[in-house]
């Protein structure tokens, strides 16, 4: 008699589980309006990672190392609970590093790089009356999360009430949203309308050839060759 074993059922016919989590990382910076003497620093700056609706990500989160610039002390500067962010000073721009390590050591950190802009042409940024944000949106996308990582995940609680900023950067993200879904079906559009046209030139074309064989067949000569003549037409109706 056989067996069968209820759990690989449950397992193969079980829905994966996908957890997704917006984030926002970036960096700001200020001009100090002057050169320091002590080290020729120009700009004070602040890089990090934050959960895009508020929420208290240090529930999933273990870790987030940023990986600065080698011209600083400790270029790798490791955040064990929020805020994750790095608050430094500088004089360049440079190309950051930052891993995100999670509750569940089994979950594998997500690796990914930003570059810390401290320079711009906004007047009010020069004269350093106003900051200088460099964001950019993303999501973290669980596959199959470990129970432990799924009650993390789904106890994450909002840090505070939303404020005039965190609605006013949902409504920014929200019509740059908006923008790349409208880009995407205008692309999508295009590429369809270009198979569409090669479709039918290649149907053209094969109708062409299946013609001129027919023909060469019915006028060919006994040997079935075809004269110097009967190529230039099939040569002249394919380009046509
Ligand atoms: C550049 N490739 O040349 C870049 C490097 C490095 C910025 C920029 C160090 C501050 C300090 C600092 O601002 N490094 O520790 O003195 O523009």
């Amino acid at each position: 008699m056989s067996t069968i074993n209820s759990e690989s059922i449950t397992t193969s016919t079980r829905t994966p589980v996908v957890i997704i989590k917006p984030i926002l990382y970036g960096n700001t910076a200020k001009h100090l309006g002057t050169k320091r003497d002590t080290d020729g620093h120009t700009h004070k700056w602040s890089v990090y990672v934050r959960s895009y609706n508020n929420d208290d990500i240090s529930t999933y989160v273990s870790k987030v190392q940023f990986r600065l610039h080698e011209t600083y002390p400790n270029h790798s500067r490791v955040i064990s609970q929020a805020p994750f962010e790095v608050e430094e000073s500088g004089w360049g721009e440079f190309e950051t590093q930052i891993t995100i390590y999670f509750a569940d050591p089994n979950e594998k950190p997500v690796i990914f790089y930003h570059h810390l802009k401290l320079f711009s042409t906004d007047p009010d940024v020069v004269a350093g009356t106003k900051a200088l944000v460099n964001e950019n949106y993303d999501e973290l996308i669980f596959q199959e999360p470990s129970d432990l990582l799924v009650r993390l995940l789904n106890c994450a609680k909002s840090l505070a009430p939303p404020t005039d900023e965190n609605l006013a950067t949902e409504k920014e993200y929200a019509v740059k949203k908006a923008d790349t879904i409208a880009r995407i079906k205008t692309a999508r559009q295009r590429v369809r309308s270009e198979i569409q046209d090669l479709t039918e030139r290649l149907r053209i074309t094969q109708e062409n050839i299946k013609r001129i064989r027919q023909r060469s067949a019915d006028h060919g000569s006994s040997t079935n060759l075809l004269n110097t003549s009967t190529h230039e037409n099939i040569k002249r109706e394919i380009v046509d």
